[in-house]
Parts: structure tokens; sequence; C-alpha cells
């Protein structure tokens, strides 16, 4: 059982607590447990199998610590199943619908007895939702956009959800076959999709049927739908089908190519092969008069032998890349390694687990050379975000910190909320004393566009806003993005010199990739932040950089790759000039 899935069984009960009315310290118990599992690095399954002590983790209590134990041992949870029963089926389907809160479930289950989603539509479309008292037409269309959204959801794979399977898949193969050689991850997942559909996974190695085994036999797997001398399917418990396929070391390359995909982007390529009399499948290039065929051991050399440069993974869309490969306009994209400092980072003095040594600490160990402490303001009360007078001490710590441990320039900074009417939850002259200020939006996200777009624009117009972070606030599979005029807000910021964020939290990666392509095209400066409520998510730079690939970014495209005294002397600029500077640093 996943962490996600333990989390889902807290949040669930969390949910149908609210609705029975139950006190909110009860209810915030099971939300901590929930976001703490959910951000655990460690696999709760495999510590109870460890024997592991739970409770020894912030936020696990011996009852949470015990429900989690029944719930791994055997896939139910006798609470949460007398929970369900103290309700109508059908509003657990609603409870379920990812958007609609808790108040609104009570209200439209017992003021206009709604039970089903069916009931919900046909109450939307007669106009009950909208009269009830205190709702109105705005609220009933944000409950259909809220029900549309859950029907499109398809049964594809969050990313973040598809890279934890792949971890633990290839962790499986690799120490129980000691004879591969090299596993590849290919498919949506390589090329970084926010979306999965299953797993393709292609791997070299001297005992093929050990491999293929060992996937059949993952204690994970649910049902085997094919398994040959080359390859094997499975689907997992987690409803993820993965496929494994074994390569020659000599094909490897031609494979690696063909199940990356993606099919856009292979059809592309099959057509430069025609031109050139050769027929490009999964063993290389076959020349189509004699059949002869010319294996790859390497990507590149594909590439290459079809007169193009190499196209990054994240670039094989079918959208303009074989074009400029075979123009060789396809620049060297920004990497994880090429980032000097993280901008967004919280720590246990808001909603963070880590103390912000441990953090710091542990950014140094990473290579960067600055960091962003950005914990929550006073609006984010469930987050236990920092009143003013919290804020000082804050500030005053993170010097204690910096000259402490050292080799590291620390920035003291904020995730401010933007409020509804797009106030900002600090005064200017608060925010004049921090080095770096990052505005988000963390309430009221059903505003229509206009108001959305426009309360955004107001954070921006702050001369102190350096940064908007996560944008649309989408998280990946579960809440839509917020309704605004994209197009008019990355002006803005181009214009104002207000950075827009790249969060690489698997979740959100936010800014998606074609906002991160628009706004680089449009000169907003951008910035690639981990967002990390632990230690560990330090690494979603990585991820965040992957993201911003897809965007077509360079390093000179990204504030935080610039070296620590240069960001710096940026921040000094006015900031309606900063968008300007941006490229007039040397990167390397
Ligand atoms: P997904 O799984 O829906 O997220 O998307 P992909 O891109 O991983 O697609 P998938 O798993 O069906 O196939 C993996 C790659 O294999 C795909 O990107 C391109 C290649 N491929 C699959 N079927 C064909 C095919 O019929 N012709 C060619 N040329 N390539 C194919
Ligand atoms: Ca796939
Ligand atoms: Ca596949
Ligand atoms: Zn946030």
């Amino acid at each position: 059982m996943t962490n996600s899935e333990i989390a889902e069984a807290f949040e669930t009960i969390a949910t149908l607590l609210q609705i029975e009315g139950e006190k909110s310290f009860t209810v915030r118990a099971y939300q901590r447990a929930a976001r703490t599992i959910e951000r655990l690095p460690q696999d709760v399954d495999a510590m109870i199998r460890d024997g592991d002590d739970l409770t020894a983790i912030p936020g696990i209590g011996k009852a949470i610590s015990a429900k989690i134990a029944e719930l791994v041992a055997t896939g139910r949870m006798a609470y949460l199943d007398r929970l369900e029963a103290e309700f109508p089926e059908g509003v657990l389907d609603l409870v379920r619908i990812p958007g609609l809160g808790p108040k609104t479930v009570v209200r439209i289950w017992k003021e206009l007895d709604v039970t089903s989603i069916e009931a919900l539509q046909a109450a939307i479309e007669d106009g009950r939702v909208a009269s009830l008292p205190r709702m109105g037409k705005k609220s009933a269309d944000n409950i259909r956009r809220a029900i549309q959204f859950a029907r499109s959801k398809s049964d594809r794979l969050p990313i973040s959800r598809a890279v934890d399977i792949a971890r633990r898949v290839a962790a499986h193969l690799e120490s129980t076959c000691p004879d591969i050689s090299s596993l590849v991850v290919c498919g949506s997942l390589r090329r970084f999709e926010e979306t999965v559909g299953d797993l393709d996974l292609v791997c070299v190695t001297a005992d093929p049927a050990a491999a293929l085994d060992a996937l059949i036999s993952m204690d994970t797997v649910t049902q085997v739908i094919g398994h040959g001398d080359k390859k094997a399917s499975v689907i997992l418990d987690s409803g993820a089908q993965v496929d494994l396929r074994v390569s020659q070391p000599e094909t490897l390359g031609a494979m690696l190519q063909y199940f990356t995909g993606s099919l856009h982007h292979n059809v592309r390529l099959r057509e430069i092969a025609s031109a050139l009399g050769l027929s490009l499948n999964e063993y290389g290039l076959a020349n189509s008069e004699s059949g002869e065929l010319e294996t790859f051991a390497d990507e590149r050399a594909l590439y290459a032998r079809l007169g193009l440069q190499y196209v990054p993974p994240e670039l094989r869309q079918g959208t303009g890349e074989i074009a400029a490969a075979k123009n060789g306009v396809i620049p060297r994209l920004v990497q994880g390694s090429d980032i000097r400092g993280d901008l967004h980072a919280h720590t246990d003095w808001s909603d963070g687990r880590d103390p912000m040594e441990t953090m710091i600490a542990a950014a140094r160990e990473r290579g960067l050379e600055y960091i962003a402490i950005t914990d929550h303001s006073a609006g984010r009360g469930i987050a236990n975000g920092l009143s003013v007078e919290r804020l000082r001490s804050h500030r005053a710590a993170l010097r204690r910190a910096e000259s402490h441990i050292g080799g590291i320039r620390v920035l003291s900074g904020t995730e401010m909320d933007i409020r509804a009417d797009g106030s900002l939850d600090y005064p200017d002259d608060v925010l004049a004393d921090l080095d770096w200020v990052v505005a988000s939006v963390h309430s009221a996200m059903g505003q229509d566009s206009a108001t959305m777009t426009e309360r955004i624009i107001s954070a921006m117009n702050n001369p102190y806003v350096s940064a908007i972070g996560h944008l649309s606030t989408r998280l990946i599979g579960e809440r839509r993005p917020v309704d605004a005029d994209y197009e008019t807000l990355f002006r803005a910021a181009a214009d104002t010199g207000t950075a827009l964020e790249i969060n690489g939290s698997l979740e959100r990666l936010d800014l998606k990739d074609a906002h991160a392509s628009r706004a680089r095209e449009l000169g907003v400066p951008l910035v690639i932040d981990s967002d990390a409520h632990t230690a560990e998510a330090l690494g979603n730079l990585d991820y965040g950089a992957r993201l911003a690939r897809r965007g077509w970014c360079e390093a000179r495209h990204i504030v935080n790759t610039m070296r620590a005294d240069d960001f710096v002397s940026w921040l000094k600029l006015d900031k309606k000039s900063r968008s300007r500077a941006l490229s007039g640093y040397e990167r390397v």
C-alpha cells in the first residue's frame, strides 16, 4: 500500500468528520496525519514490516499509528468503514468530487435531499442549487465545473504516482536481478508528461528470463497480462500497468527511441527515415531495398544518422522539435544541476516538517549556493502561518542559522497569501525588510477569471513581491487550475518584473509546460523552486527543471541559475527593470 493511499484514507475520515460537524481539532489531527504521510520520504508499508515505531514521526500518535497498521495489514480500517456506513452511498460519491467542500456537500444533501451526482446535476440545471441561501449562480457554476472535472478525470496516473511506482519497480528489479546492466523508464514518463497511461521499461540483461520473472512475481502484481521471452506486462494493485522489454545492448538506442515516443514524434521521425530510403523500427534502421538492419546502441547516434540534432525526451512532443533538430537550433536546455539557489522552501516554523537548520544544511549538501526560506504568512492559519512578530523572530533565527551553518547564503523570505480581494497578508513596511517575497493564492480559488486576474496583478504591482508562487494553484488530477487570463498575467509579470515560479513539486508542476513556454517567450523572469516541506523534497528542483525543459527553457531564462552575487545584485535592481536585465548575467 502506498503512502498516498494511506493518506487518502485519513483525508476521507477528516472530510466525513467535517460533514458530521466534528470539532475542528479532531479534523485537523486527521488532516495533519494525511499530509505527514503523503510527504514522508520512507514507505510507511515498509516501516511497518520492519517493525518501526510510527509514533516517532511527528504528528502521528498512538491512535493513528494503530489505524495505519490495521489498514496496511488488512487493507481496511474499521473506523473508516463505520464512518462511511453512516452516509448514503451517493453522498460518499459527492465527497469524492475534488473541489466540492464538506460544507457544500452537507447543504445540498440536507437542504435539497440530493444524494447522488446525477441528482446534483439536475439540481444545478433547474436552479435549486443557485437558489439556496448564500449560494447563488456563481457557486452553482463552480459546482458544475467541479463535476465536469471529476468526470473528465481519466484513469491516467498523475505523474507523482507514476514516479513513485516507477521507482519501486526499478528498485525491485535491480535488487533481484544483478545481471541487469541498464534499466530505463521510457514512454510518457521519460518525456515528463503530467499524467501517464502506463509505464514502459526497457532493460539490458544477460538473463532476460530472470528479469521478466522478477517483474511478474512482484508482490504488488494483481494480474499478468503478458509474459514472453522478450517482454512482460503486469497490472499492479495501484491499477498501474507496467510493460518491461528486454533489449540487446547493440539495439538499446533504437529501443529507447522507439518506446520513448511520443507517437507523433515517432511518426515524424519515420518520415525522415523513409526519405533516406530507411525504415525505422524498435531494432534500428532497415534499408528499404535490401532489408539490411543498422543497429544503434546509443540514441544520439540514431538521431545523427538521420541528420538530426539530438532531441531531449522532454521535447519529443511532435510540436516542431524535429524541424528545429534538422536546422540545428535545439538549444542547450536548462538542467537541474544549473540551479544554484532554491527560492521557495518551508520549515517547521509553518507547515514544513524539518527545522530551518536541517533545510539549510541539506541545501548546502546539495551544492546550492543560496536558499530563501519562505514560510507561510498569517493568513494560512491551517499551515501555522507566521504573525508579523513571529516573522521577525524567523528572520533573526535565519541569520543565526546562516552564520552557524556557513557555506550557503540564506535569504529571509515568505510565502505570503494574496487575499481574495487582492490585498496582501503583510504590510509593505514588513515586506521591505525581507530579501525575497513569494506571493501565492491559497483561498477563494473559485473566483471568476476577471476577478482572479485582477487579484494576482494587484500583487504583482506591489514593489516588494518578488515572485508569484504556483500561479494556477492546480493539483494534477486533484484540483483544476484557477480561471484567469493567463496571457494577461504573463504580460503583467514581464512588465512589472515579477518572477513567475515553476513549482517542482510533482503534485503541482505549476507553471505547466505550455505556460512556461509562453512566459519565456514574453521575457518573464522565471524561477524554478522546490516548494520543499522536507529536506528530501529539495530534490524537486530537478523535477522543476524537467518541466522547464518541456517549455524550451535555457539557463538564461531562469533567475536562480545566477551565481549568488549576481542574484543579489539583480534583486537590487528596480523591479521594473528586472525582466530586461535577466539575460545579462553569465550562467556557467
Ligand atoms: P501513455 O502511456 O498513454 O502515457 O503514453 P506513451 O507515450 O507512454 O504511450 P505507450 O505506452 O502507448 O507507448 C510507448 C511508446 O511506444 C510511444 O510513445 C511510442 C511507442 N509506440 C507505441 N505504439 C506504437 C506504434 O504503434 N507505432 C510506433 N511507431 N510507436 C509506438
Ligand atoms: Ca506509456
Ligand atoms: Ca505501454
Ligand atoms: Zn503555496
